[in-house]
């Protein structure tokens, strides 16, 4: 019996060996987490991509929605490690590690207008070219960046110009440069993970936040935040990124399988986001008639412009000679698709 199971065994290993090195990986689960419940922007785009690793494949997607496996940073080290197969994380999270991705940081830097960030997403040098390499570095294969919508700020007061965000704790995600970003814009800025935001604003810890109009909604900010104002500062960035050593152990046609799979998923929320801010607005001010939503004139927006070129100052400051090309090269990108 112990020489049947030992042959059964064997022959069963030398198959699944014959089967891989005939290209055909074996069937297996791949674990995909993501920083948003999974009816949010980044969980529409990871549920598009199981759907299509599913329909072209044998193996699984496991989705892990926002909260179950930790914050941004524990998901982070999961896919580093390997446990993940699949990560995304927005550039917020990753400065300490990439500095360079800081540069979504740079107030003014990025259009609001979605189909115009979608051709850059597509095309962008930097973004295709140069990031991967500094994600691989990491031990990250990075498989796409994809915009979320415009970031608006929520506060207690209406915010007409930096001197009203004098004294406003504003909370930001760990990232030193939008630390700068926030202290040029005049307001007093404290780093703290997504899990703290609603209790901390609740409790009065901190006045003010920043977030695309969709999450505003989905996760009720505006219960605990009386105004919304849009400067047009910033569009949200997200990233998608697979564990290296996974990636590079596929067969070629997987890789290409899960390349195809990202493509279509980023057309799809770029699809998806058409609308949703008018969309999210709409929700807010039928949960809350009360809640202010203003949109800065240009002449508003002025002061926070100018606080821009000491933002871009910083980021060059902290990034040497590798965040001057990346930068160069984004500001490349972007007068190619405006
Ligand atoms: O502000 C944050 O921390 C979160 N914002 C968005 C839009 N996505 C995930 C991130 O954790």
């Amino acid at each position: 019996m112990a020489k049947y199971v030992t042959k059964t065994f064997a022959a069963a290993a030398a198959a699944s060996v014959m089967a891989m090195s005939a290209g055909m990986a074996q069937a297996e689960t791949w674990r995909y987490a993501f920083e948003e419940a999974i009816d949010e922007v980044q969980g529409v785009f990871a549920q598009k991509f199981k759907e299509e690793i599913e329909a072209n494949s044998d193996h699984t997607v496991q989705l892990f929605p926002y909260g179950t496996l930790g914050e941004s940073a524990d998901i982070m080290e999961q896919a580093q490690a390997g446990i993940l197969q699949f990560v995304d994380q927005s550039p917020g999270f990753t400065g300490s590690l990439i500095p360079e991705a800081q540069v979504f940081f740079v107030p003014y830097l990025l259009p609001q207008d979605t189909e115009k960030l979608g051709e850059f997403f597509r095309t962008s040098k930097a973004i295709n070219e140069m990031f991967p390499e500094l994600y691989s570095e990491q031990g990250l294969e990075l498989l796409v960046m994809f915009p979320e919508g415009e970031v608006c700020m929520t506060t207690q007061e209406p915010v007409s110009g930096p001197e009203d965000l004098n004294e406003v704790k504003f909370r930001v995600m760990t990232n030193p440069l939008l630390v700068e970003s926030y202290k040029a814009f005049g307001a007093t800025p404290t780093p703290l993970p997504w899990g703290e935001v609603y209790g901390a604003l609740q409790t009065g810890i901190i006045q003010g936040q920043e977030n695309p109009m969709f999450f505003i909604e989905s996760t009720k900010m505006y219960e605990v935040t009386e105004v919304i104002t849009c400067a047009g500062h910033n569009n949200f960035t997200t990233a998608v990124m697979a564990n290296e050593e996974f990636f590079e152990g596929l067969p070629e046609e997987e890789q290409k399988m899960i390349n195809d799979a990202i493509d279509v998923a980023f057309e799809h929320i770029i699809d998806y986001q058409k609308g949703l801010h008018e969309e999210s607005i709409e929700k807010i001010k039928a949960a809350k008639p009360e809640m202010q939503v203003n949109v800065l004139s240009e002449e508003e927006r002025q002061p926070f412009v100018e606080a821009a070129d000491e933002v871009e100052a910083t980021f060059l400051e902290m990034t040497g000679e590798s965040g001057k090309k990346i930068l160069d090269q984004l500001k490349a990108d972007l007068e190619a698709v405006q």
